[in-house]
């Protein structure tokens, strides 16, 4: 608010803390002109891009384009308690040779490339299946995370896993042979003299 006595011009909001990349609804871009007594609002919305303190920080400044009478009074801090949720999930990957939608001996994937990748930016990790086709992902952030197995042999459908940091849910990955290639061979075709 243009608490004082004069237009102020520039205006503009400007803001740091541990929140990630943002912008501000009403104040993106723009330097806005406030008339004596006139209100500007304005929201944000993001993720927390620093999770090392227990807290969200954000400082908000306003500036102007004129002197400020009083400059104490445009900074404004906000702290917020976080509390970060942290669980995981465990899974196994076969390839289904026989097709019969049952994990059979024989069918476990070791050496299996897994990826996993959260709701947030830059929120992924990656693993490999064990000797008993067997993975592990402990200490994501809790939210939905999607499961990618990576094979050139096999194609999987790419689940979504819900992370909660209460229980550890089991994935089962179910490959299918890639039928492009094992149809590959050579027919030969003779005249008869
Ligand atoms: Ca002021
Ligand atoms: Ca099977």
């Amino acid at each position: 608010m243009n608490a004082g006595t004069g237009t102020a011009t520039g205006v503009r909001l400007t803001d740091s803390g541990t929140l990630a990349s943002h912008t501000w609804n009403g104040f993106t871009g723009m330097y806005i002109v406030l008339a004596p007594g006139q209100t500007a609002e304005g929201s944000t919305w993001a993720y927390i891009a620093d999770f090392t303190e227990d807290v969200v920080r954000l400082q908000v400044e306003v500036t102007s384009a004129e002197p400020d009478a009083e400059p104490a009074d445009n900074l404004v801090t906000i702290t917020a308690p976080l509390t970060v949720v942290r669980g995981g999930f465990t899974g196994i990957a076969y390839g289904d040779y026989n097709r019969n939608h049952v994990l059979d001996p024989g069918e476990v994937l070791p050496g299996l490339r897994i990826q996993a990748s959260g709701q947030g930016a830059g929120w992924s990790a990656e693993t490999v299946t064990d000797s008993q086709g067997r993975f592990a992902f402990h200490d994501l952030l809790a939210g939905t995370w999607h499961v990618y197995p990576s094979s050139p042999d096999w194609t999987f459908t790419y689940p979504a896993v819900e992370v909660d940091g209460v229980s550890e849910p089991e994935v089962v990955l179910r490959g299918e042979y890639d039928i492009t290639g094992w149809l590959t061979g050579s027919a030969r075709l003779s005249a008869s003299t």
